[in-house]
């Protein structure tokens, strides 16, 4: 088994029941197990703030399957929620769930960056992930814990707790 973080964001058509929702669905796929889920945090958004907040959270899952075969699972998820995927790079979506890294894999590929591009200059990113892994440790060597407690916050806040 690969213990994998994914991070799930969204910002319409009702955020928390979004990132709820998409929650039970990972928990309900096959090879996988959600071993762990930070609170669900609010943030402004990154990239053009003409778009409103967003919600945030970030999961551990336990997986049997290869890192492609849960990009495509994740898709399938997005898809479900009314996701399109445009040219709308940087702007507001329903759901986004993105592995942020998998195992101690490195890996480069036209469909997948792991760890994630944006890891670690997301405070979105990095505070859930530290609090749900803050010994934890990149490819790189860099400590989650540390990267979390210099970035700025940029007005993320916990909302609530997810379950
Ligand atoms: N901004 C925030 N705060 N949270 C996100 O999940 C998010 N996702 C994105 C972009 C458009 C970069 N901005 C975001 O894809």
């Amino acid at each position: 088994m690969t213990l994998a973080y994914i991070g799930l964001g969204s910002n319409l058509a009702d955020p928390q029941a979004q990132i709820s929702s998409a929650l039970a669905k990972l928990a309900q796929l096959e090879n996988c197990q959600v071993s762990q889920v930070s609170s669900l945090y609010f943030s402004r958004p990154m990239g053009p703030q003409d778009q409103p907040d967003y919600m945030n959270a970030v999961v551990a899952i336990k997986t049997s399957l290869s890192a492609i075969a849960l990009l495509d699972q994740l898709q399938h998820i997005e898809q479900n929620a009314g996701r399109v995927r445009k040219d709308n790079r940087w702007g507001a979506r329903v759901l986004d769930l993105d592995i942020l890294l998998f195992a101690q894999q490195v890996i480069s590929t036209e469909r997948l960056t792991i760890p994630h591009y944006g890891l670690k200059q997301r405070e979105f990113v990095l505070l859930p992930l530290a609090e749900i892994a803050p010994d934890l440790i990149l490819p790189d060597g860099d400590n989650i814990q540390e990267l979390a407690d210099q970035i700025n916050k940029n007005g993320l806040k916990i909302h609530s707790k997810l379950s």
